[in-house]
């Protein structure tokens, strides 16, 4: 029985002359592009936070979603729960995400909050078990509550961190019941408004062994998911320590974790760090942590992470090149951290906005895919670094290299980038 989302069809594929709204036009989920399917490549995944528990509020204005589940008891609880696996039937993506504070309403202590975590987690792994819909990532809310508000890790008290550091324990529990293929820490708080009551040091420190008994109790208990950090410069903190990708592994390479922790790429945070989406991924994946990516845009205008669903075929093809350049996801996937505006009322609203961001991304990654396959892209970068096949100056020294210059006359002539040239070979696959 529909509990929500009455009348709105299981979506399908129907190719782009489909006529009704309620259809892919580009996402097939079956087809196979480089050797993968498509849903394999994507691996998309609904945000259960944005979709379920976000009310519509703005700096300026409460809710202006009337959901039916909205309240704080276990009851609303359930009912938001087969909303969501409604959703989920009717899209047909194979992932979810989740923090604590979205699938359970708050308890009065640490107990509370964990026996109605065991209580949801098990009503929601018998939806899973059911219809087949499995976690992408699981992760402790430990930045809308109070108690969090000078940071959770980063806190001044120790009772702060003892409760965060109880809760991601509690949150790790839940995510390997349910078979999470990853597990995310953002650190919306930690970080800090002013330096005048901060003591910058000590803070990173505890956040530094915060990470390190996270990825150790992981190990414990056997959790076979990837440990990911997403990185974000400011807001809601002034300034947050995991900055972008660059900050993330200095700070990873400080407490030994490089090996251990990768990162979940959000293409809103990447634009506020000041890069593009493309930069922070194509880092990571030079060092080696690249994890996964939440894909929601922010409004350019604006300056502020309005978490809109993706919507520029040309933007998000660059960001799939360079994962699929990267041997793409692993454990990862693509995760709309993506909420309605605000004036989007209604059930179908929510169905299709997943819809259109689906076949986006799916438009991009064929675009991305046709590029590799074609070939004269990655032939052109090749060719600029083909002096170096050849050359063994890496082996050397600064004296030797002098000598090398000075017997042999060397004298460099500059090459054209071609830039323009290959931004027209792209524009010819978006
Ligand atoms: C907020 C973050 C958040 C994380 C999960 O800006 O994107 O939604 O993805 O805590
Ligand atoms: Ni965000
Ligand atoms: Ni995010």
């Amino acid at each position: 029985m529909s509990v929500y989302f009455h009348d709105i069809p299981a979506i399908t594929y129907q190719g782009p002359s489909a006529t009704s709204d309620f259809a892919y036009r580009y996402y097939d989920p079956e087809r196979v592009v480089m050797g993968k399917r498509l849903k394999d490549h994507l691996r998309f995944a609904v945000a259960w936070w944005h979709g379920f528990a976000w009310p519509g509020g703005d700096p300026f204005g409460g809710q202006t979603f009337e959901r039916p589940w909205f309240g704080d008891t276990m009851e609303q609880a359930r009912l938001k729960a087969d909303a969501a696996f409604e959703l989920f039937g009717i899209l047909g993506q194979p992932f979810f995400c989740f923090h604590d504070a979205d699938i359970r309403p708050e308890g009065e202590d640490f107990a509370e909050n964990t026996s109605r975590l065991d209580e949801i987690t098990d009503y929601i792994g018998a939806k899973m078990e059911t219809t087949g819909t499995r976690l992408l990532w699981g992760t402790a809310n430990l930045f809308t509550h109070r108690r969090y508000m000078a940071g959770a890790a980063t806190n001044p008290d120790p009772d702060v961190f003892a409760f965060a550091a109880a809760t991601v324990k509690s949150c790790l529990d839940a995510t390997k019941k349910l078979g999470g293929e990853n597990y995310v820490l953002w650190g919306g708080r930690e970080g800090y408004e002013t330096l005048l009551n901060t003591d910058l040091k000590r803070e990173r420190q505890q956040a530094g062994r915060f990470l390190q008994m996270t990825v150790e109790y992981s190990k414990k208990i056997g959790f076979n998911g990837a440990i990911l950090i997403e990185p974000k410069p400011q807001e809601p903190t002034k300034h947050q320590y995991d900055f972008d990708v660059a900050t993330v592994y200095g700070f990873l390479k400080d407490f030994g974790l490089e090996d251990e922790v990768k990162v979940n790429i959000e293409q809103g945070h990447a634009i506020l760090a000041g890069h593009s989406f493309e930069h922070e991924i194509a880092l990571a994946a030079a060092l080696g942590i690249f994890g996964s990516i939440d894909m929601n845009r922010n409004d350019y205008q604006s300056g502020w992470d309005t978490d809109q669903f993706p919507n520029n075929v040309p933007e998000v093809a660059l960001a799939y090149l360079e994962i699929l350049k990267a041997g793409g996801f692993t454990t990862g996937g693509t995760n709309f951290d993506a909420k309605l505006r605000r004036q989007s009322l209604d059930p179908e609203d929510l169905v299709l906005a997943h819809v259109g961001a689906m076949d986006i991304c799916a438009r991009g990654l064929m675009a991305a895919a046709g590029l590799l396959e074609d070939g004269r892209l990655e032939a052109a970068r090749a060719a600029r670094y083909a002096g170096w096949d050849e050359s063994d100056l890496m082996q050397l020294d600064l004296d030797s290299i002098a000598e090398h210059v000075r017997s042999k006359g060397t004298n460099p002539k500059p090459r054209s980038g071609r830039q323009e040239r290959l931004e027209n070979l792209v524009n010819r696959f978006v």
